[in-house]
Formats: C-alpha cells, structure tokens, sequence
C-alpha cells in the first residue's frame, strides 16, 4: 500500500512538473548578440539565445533539462524558431540570424518542412550545432544535414574546443561556420597552448573555406590576442551582451 501511494505522488508531482513546464514555455522570449566582423567594422548576424521569464525556470539550462526529462524539446524549438521568424523583419541587409538547435530538434519532421516558419527565411540563417550528444548517433544524420542545406539554411559547429565538441563532428557536419567556445578564448593572451590551438584552427578553416567564429570575447587583450593570431569574426560581452532586437 504505502508503495501505491508512493508511486500516486510521484505521478502526481510528474504531472505538475509537466504542467508548469508547459506555463514556462510560454514566457521564453529571445535575446540577440551580434557577431561583428572587425575588418568590416559591422555585425554580420545575431545569435538568437533563448530566455525564460518563469521564476522557477528562469535559466535557459534548466528549462532545457525540463523539456529533455519530458520529451518536449521539439515543442520547444518550435516555439523558438517561431519567435526568431518574427524577430527577422528587423534585420538589415546581408546580416544573418544565427539559431541554435538541439540534436533533438533534428528529428522534427516540422524542422525540413519547406513552409515551416523558419524555413521561409532559411538563406539568412545559420543553424549552430553542438555535440552534446554524438551527433553521429542520430540515424541519417548526412541526410538531414544535406536537407537543411537544400532548404538554404548554412550549419555552423558550436562550441568547437568544448569537451564534448569532438573534431570528427568536423567531417560529418562540413560545416560553414565553426565557432571556438568561450573555453579557449578565455586569457588566451597568457595560454600559448590555446594560442596554437587557435592559430592551427585559423589556418584550417581558412583552408576549408569555413568562417570562424570567436566566441565569449570579454575583454581587450582576448581580442588583441584573437587579432594577432587572424581571427576577423567576435562575439561576446567585450562588443556586446545579448539583449532585445533591434537596437
Ligand atoms: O552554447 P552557446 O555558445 O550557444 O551559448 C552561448 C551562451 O554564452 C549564451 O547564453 C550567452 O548569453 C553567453 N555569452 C555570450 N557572450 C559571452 C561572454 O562574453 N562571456 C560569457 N561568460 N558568456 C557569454
Ligand atoms: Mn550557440
């Protein structure tokens, strides 16, 4: 008995956790940092960064891990993508709009939809993949990527030099932009060692004729030293920090 009524509360808490996290869906609302180009002088795109306006899910982490635990990621790309759309008028000429995916989100049918939301203005958006999960464990993932390029969308990797960021996601995505993680921006005018790592990843995306992103810039030395080694293309709160769109 005392099982029973052990397992009805659990029930009943799990039900209350997915209505309330149903509630917070509906107080995400984006922000938006640019990503300026410093020979241009100009932002080249906005990253779009999901915020949550729920007291009790206010960070955007925690709301992910909700909406993992209750299979209701796709729920909430959706919502995002949709929000991003409505954000687009806004954008100048040539300026892109950069949008995160969950790996989840690559298994929504709505996502390769030609006159989905997103879709509409797929030539002006980057979608940023991470590998917190192994990107390579998503059956068909060569298709999907080769769908969304059809669509017009551009894939850029993120968080390359993260630990779960693996180089091989390299070959399987051939993305168009990679952005470094914040992790080897960081001091990196006193680290040598991420000076080469760095360095090394200029030289090949250069190659590869891949735009690379410098992430999480915050202060002048992080750039001078980003500067020094070729990188053109920043993001962080040394130029900005996420905020509405447009300013
Ligand atoms: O995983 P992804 O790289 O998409 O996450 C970007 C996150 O990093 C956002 O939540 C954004 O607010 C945050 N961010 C952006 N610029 C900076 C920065 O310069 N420093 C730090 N610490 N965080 C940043
Ligand atoms: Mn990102």
């Amino acid at each position: 008995m005392e099982i029973a009524s052990h397992h009805d509360e659990e029930e009943a808490t799990r039900s209350e956790r997915m209505v309330h996290l149903e509630r917070a869906f509906g107080g995400v609302y984006m922000v938006y940092q640019p990503i300026v180009s410093w020979r241009l002088h100009q932002p080249i795109g906005y990253e779009a960064l999901a915020r949550s306006a729920d007291p009790r899910l206010r960070n955007p982490g925690d709301l992910f891990s909700e909406a993992e635990r209750f299979g209701q990621v796709q729920s909430l790309g959706r919502i995002i993508r949709g929000h991003v759309l409505a954000a687009a008028d806004a954008l100048t000429d040539g300026t892109r709009l950069f949008v995160n995916l969950h790996v989840d989100d690559l298994e929504d049918a709505t996502l390769y939809d030609a006159v989905a939301p997103l879709s509409l203005l797929a030539p002006r958006v980057v979608l940023e993949i991470t590998e917190r999960g192994s990107i390579e464990s998503i059956p068909d993932v060569d298709k999907k990527i080769s769908s969304l390029r059809a669509l017009g969308y551009r894939i850029a990797l993120d968080d390359i030099g993260a630990g779960y960021a693996n180089l091989n996601t390299l070959a399987v995505l051939e993305p168009d932009v990679v952005k470094l993680d914040m992790s080897l921006i960081r001091n990196i005018h006193e680290r040598g060692t991420k000076q080469r790592v760095v360095s090394a990843m200029v030289e090949l995306c250069r190659d590869m004729k891949i735009e690379l992103v410098a992430e999480g810039v915050e202060t002048r030395d992080e750039l001078e030293a980003l500067l020094a080694l070729g990188c053109d293309l920043f993001q962080g709160y040394f130029f900005a920090r996420p905020g509405p769109f447009p300013r």
